[in-house]
């Protein structure tokens, strides 16, 4: 039985609302210790803009971005140490619901942290930085809601729109794998978990 209440947004793509919510304080708590040891920062893209989001990482590669392009890391390139070791908690998570949208066996090596304040948004991309498109990403928001953008495999095609809050998880592999998504500049009501701020864990298999 799925105690969720699922909505299914492709073949390969599934929103579990309320899945991270039992455990949203203690991931909130981790997140806490990572941000310790790896602060959250703002990257510059490629193109030379500065991320609106700030992001930090935990695991055994980190996603960054600089003017030479995006890439997984070992190291964080803010410290020079090793990124903070995944908790077990976190890797849990992920594989359970992976495994409840139908993608058995996925153990991530890499989990992206990413910070929203008041404004701050994602714009349209697909995630083709990993080295194997057969394995899903694994996406948990916490704190304030956003307005996701679930689009098409080319940057025009129309986009759905979908309300993300506190304890959802969005589980997308298959055919939905390389969708372009975005996230909306955030706004609305504080949380009572997070104060004015989003936070957004997505787990991939990036090696
Ligand atoms: C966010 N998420 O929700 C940004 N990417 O803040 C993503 O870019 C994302 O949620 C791949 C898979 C799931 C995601
Ligand atoms: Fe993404």
């Amino acid at each position: 039985m799925n105690l969720f209440q699922s909505e299914r947004l492709g073949a390969g793509a599934l929103l579990q609302r309320g899945f991270a919510s039992p455990i949203a304080a203690e991931l909130l708590a981790d997140i806490d210790t990572i941000a310790q040891a790896a602060p959250f920062r703002h990257m510059v893209t490629p193109g030379g803009f500065t991320m609106s989001v700030a992001l930090t990482n935990c695991g055994d590669c980190g996603w960054s971005s600089d003017r030479q392009g995006y890439r997984y890391r070992d190291d964080d390139p803010l410290t020079g140490q090793r990124w903070p070791a995944m908790p077990a908690l976190f890797r849990e998570l992920a594989s359970n619901a992976a495994q409840s949208a139908g993608y058995a066996g996925f153990e991530p090596d890499a989990c992206l942290i990413n910070r929203y304040a008041p404004g701050a948004r994602m714009s349209l991309h697909q995630d083709r930085d990993e080295a194997d498109f057969t394995q899903p990403i694994v996406s948990v928001s916490l704190g304030m809601s956003a307005v996701f953008q679930f689009g098409g495999l080319s940057r025009n095609s129309p986009c759905a729109k979908v309300l993300l809050e506190h304890g959802d998880v969005v589980i997308w592999g298959g055919a939905d794998r390389l969708r372009y998504h975005g996230v909306l500049a955030l706004k609305g009501p504080a949380h009572p978990a997070t104060g004015e701020q989003r936070i957004n864990l997505t787990f991939r298999k990036a090696q």
